[in-house]
C-alpha cells in the first residue's frame, strides 16, 4: 500500500518517534506548525475519521490517551495544547492515514476568528 504513514510504521521511512505501543505510533511532524508538533496515528490503516468503524472505537480513545501522555512528556500539558484532525479535502487532509496533530509550545492563534 502506498501510504507514507504505513511506511513510517514499518520503519521504511525514517521518523522521530516519541511514543509507540502495539496499536499506536507518534512522531514529530516533518513540517512543524508549532514548537511542539507531533502526529499520533493508529498502526491500523484507517484513511480518515469517516472510515472509523465500531471496532476502532477503542483505538480512537487510545489516540487521545497517548496525546495526553505525550503532552505531559513534552512539558505542555499545563500551558496547553491543541489536538486537530483534518478530514478530507475541505478539512485540509493531505495524508490519508488517520492522524491527530498535537500542537503546542506557544500560544496558538484562535482557530475561529
Ligand atoms: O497533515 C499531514 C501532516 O503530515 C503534515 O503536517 C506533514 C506531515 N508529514 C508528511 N510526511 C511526513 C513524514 N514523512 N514525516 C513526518 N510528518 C510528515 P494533514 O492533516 O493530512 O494535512
Amino acid at each position: 500500500m502506498d501510504c507514507i504513514f504505513c511506511k513510517i510504521i514499518e520503519g521504511a521511512i525514517p521518523s522521530k518517534i516519541v511514543f509507540e505501543n502495539d496499536r499506536i505510533v507518534a512522531f514529530h511532524d516533518i513540517q512543524p506548525a508549532a514548537p511542539v508538533h507531533i502526529l499520533i496515528i493508529p498502526k491500523k490503516h484507517i484513511p480518515t475519521m469517516n472510515d472509523v468503524a465500531g471496532e476502532d472505537d477503542s483505538v480512537i480513545a487510545e489516540l487521545f490517551a497517548a496525546a495526553r501522555q505525550i503532552a505531559k512528556e513534552q512539558g505542555i500539558a499545563e500551558s496547553g495544547y491543541r489536538l486537530v484532525n483534518n478530514v478530507n479535502k475541505d478539512g485540509g487532509q493531505v495524508v490519508y492515514h488517520l492522524h491527530i496533530h498535537l500542537l503546542g509550545g506557544a500560544k496558538l492563534s484562535p482557530l475561529l476568528g
